[in-house]
């Protein structure tokens, strides 16, 4: 069975004003730190080349547009997937797609490690609104700037490991990690940015983000036995601060490497993807245990409805 170093590169607050120049430059020094530290998987934030622009409620097309990546790679994008190939480190992150059709995802990208795009996955849970609310101490605009995503919960076999993506919001949801448990999923790579403060419940402060945050991350690890890597955007991005708390968890529930700041900061484990193993041909052997004919309503209904 295979071993595989995993690395997460958390990066620090991007600004409004950072070039994408500027942002591939820190990119690449996490790269370069990575396989110092010799790892062979490595996985980067949510909207990783810009700000976290839903915060900005934007009416002008062309100020919209330009958070946006028409090709991937592009020229901007070119010297982080030359380093990687050179590196030979498999790499994912995440960035706004606007597609030649002019449709807008909020997409994630796995390359190999020879530098090729192998995998895509456009999210599926967009939180959020799509109109100014004057009622939130922030604003979330996912759902105006994006489409909820297309592809699926698709897994790929990269570097010999079940791998599988979800971005931030994504992470919350238990049908994305059994989506991806039901195909064999070893390993699910999560990018995020979750500001520090609850929009709507100012009490809900950064110790209960990190506790959520975690306890989504591990619990959808131990259920579907399958090591997780969440990797946040972290700091005071253009005044809104972010949580940081990026972690690796393996197929037990376990955390195996934290961050420690909110800044760029990698975090590494060696993960022996053999450990899967245990959990998938015991308590979670899904072709033994599972129920489907109960569960007709997860796909059937999307609210709740109350019948008694
Ligand atoms: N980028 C996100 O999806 N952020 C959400 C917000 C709404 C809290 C999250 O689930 O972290």
């Amino acid at each position: 069975m295979t071993k595989l170093v995993i690395g997460g590169a958390q990066m620090g607050p991007i600004q409004r004003a950072d070039s994408r120049a500027l942002v591939i430059d820190r990119m690449v020094a996490l790269l370069e730190r990575a396989a110092q530290a010799g790892v062979e998987m490595l996985v980067y934030p949510e909207l990783a080349l810009t700000t976290f622009f839903p915060r900005w409620y934007m009416t002008d097309p062309a100020e919209i547009d330009a958070f946006f990546e028409r090709d991937m790679p592009n020229a901007a994008t070119a010297p982080l997937f030359a380093r990687a190939r050179e590196l030979r480190i498999a790499i994912s992150f995440g960035y706004a797609e606007l597609t030649p059709e002019g449709r807008r995802f909020n997409t994630a990208i796995l390359t190999d490690r020879d530098g090729r795009i192998v995998g895509k996955y456009r999210k599926i849970h967009l939180p959020g609104h799509s109109e100014y609310d004057p009622e939130r101490s922030h604003q979330h605009l996912e759902k105006r700037y994006f489409e909820p995503g297309d592809l699926g919960f698709p897994v790929w076999r990269n570097a010999d490991v079940v791998m599988g993506m979800a971005i931030c919001n994504d992470r919350r949801w238990p049908e994305t990690y059994r989506c991806l448990g039901l195909q064999g999923v070893e390993l699910i790579m999560i990018g995020y940015n979750t500001p520090s403060v609850n929009s709507q419940k100012g009490a809900e402060g950064l110790e209960k983000r990190l506790f959520h945050s975690d306890l989504s991350l591990q619990a959808g690890a131990y259920q579907n036995a399958t090591y997780v890597v969440g990797v946040a955007k972290a700091g005071l991005e253009d005044g809104h601060p972010l949580i940081g708390g990026s972690i690796i968890v393996d197929p037990d529930g376990t955390v195996i490497a934290r961050a420690k700041t909110e800044g760029d900061e990698l975090i590494v484990a060696p993960c022996d993807f053999a450990a899967c193993a245990f959990g998938k041909t015991t308590i979670f052997d899904f072709a033994r245990h599972r129920r489907p004919e109960h569960y007709g309503r997860i796909t059937a209904q999307v609210g709740a409805t109350v019948e008694v």
